[in-house]
């Protein structure tokens, strides 16, 4: 109550002309009372900046103040994992499913017994190879071998005066991302014969193991001129090895990173990162979309490629890089 009383009694007699005059508060009605939709969500892990950014854009499409309740499991990098997960997700009636995949192959089982369960099944960033695409509604996510094919042709036509020496970090090897863009550049190796590949490992994707492949390479003594990176995290773990070196990237090293992440670009404006193709997170809208076509009753298309760009010094922009949200 307030310290002053003549400030107290004002307010009753206030209070009291409202009631007497029967003005209350208005009482807001009430919304239809609706079944949030739930949603089981299968992701691949926390191995990389572009992976904690895809899943942050889901958890923020599938909040519950839009409506939802999302089941959320990291499988890190794990398929048998996953697999579970999605068992799990059919056990618990979930609405929907959505499955990031750590690779290609391997899903027919549980996909047919979300299928037999009724749960539609939509597949987001990395492609699956399915039977028959009856069991999966739709996919959205990006075109891997362009990524690989955008590197290649920047490399053709800005470090086509000098023989190439390329090490090559892979990601998870039999995922989507691995293999289109191993293929984008396998395909610029069997055109340049002048480009000679010294060097190819997995880095699954994760900085520790990009630095590990680096520091093995140079520890070997091996020659090279080129990192092709197949995502940012991985580049960043092989920066690290050669300023351990006494190297600079940029300079010494000529580096061609994926995933166009903020820092990446950051890396591309100072020069360590001379290439950086984009691959956008950003599923959870465009899922989230595919979800409120569905429940209306309307069809999505099969396969969606999200729109990606890429990166270089003469590209970037500060003003860029502050429009990026991840
Ligand atoms: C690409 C995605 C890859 C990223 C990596 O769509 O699957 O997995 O390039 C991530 O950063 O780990």
């Amino acid at each position: 109550m307030s310290k002053h009383p003549r400030y107290s009694l004002t307010l009753l007699c206030l209070a009291l002309l409202a009631l007497l005059c029967g003005c209350t508060a208005p009482v807001p009605v009430e919304e239809p009372y609706k079944e949030a939709i739930v949603v089981g969500f299968s992701q691949v892990g926390a191995e990389s900046d572009w992976r904690n950014a895809n899943t942050l854009s889901m958890q923020q499409a599938f909040s519950a103040s839009n409506g939802y309740r999302l089941i959320f499991d990291d499988a890190q990098q794990k398929q048998e994992k996953q697999i579970t997960a999605i068992r799990n997700f059919i056990h618990q009636g979930v609405d929907y499913i959505v499955l990031a995949p750590t690779t290609e192959k391997g899903w027919d089982t549980v996909l047919a017994e979300a299928k037999a369960a009724g749960i539609p099944v939509i597949i987001v960033d990395r492609m699956i190879e399915a039977e028959n695409d009856s069991l999966f509604t739709c996919w959205i996510g990006s075109d891997f071998l362009g990524e690989g094919r955008n590197a290649v042709r920047w490399m053709d036509s800005h470090l086509e005066d000098r023989p190439l020496r390329i090490v090559h970090l892979q990601g998870n090897i039999g995922s989507s991302a691995q293999i289109g863009r191993t293929a984008g550049l396998n395909e610029g190796l069997s055109t340049h014969p002048e480009w000679e590949l010294v060097y190819r490992a997995s880095g699954d994707f994760t900085q520790a193991k990009g630095q590990e492949l680096v520091e093995a390479v140079l520890t070997q003594g091996i020659d090279f001129n080129v990192i092709f990176s197949e995502n940012d995290n991985m580049t960043y773990g092989a920066i690290d090895a050669l300023k351990n070196a006494g190297l600079t990237p940029g300079k010494d090293v000529t580096i061609i990173s994926f995933d166009a992440s903020r820092h990446a670009l950051e890396l591309v404006m100072s020069g360590e990162i001379s290439y950086d193709v984009e691959c956008n997170p950003l599923h959870g809208p465009r899922v989230e979309n595919i979800i409120q076509r569905l429940e209306s009753g309307l069809e999505s298309p099969k396969l969606t490629y999200v729109e990606e760009s890429a990166f270089d010094a003469a590209t970037i922009t500060p003003g860029l890089l502050e429009s990026r949200g991840y």
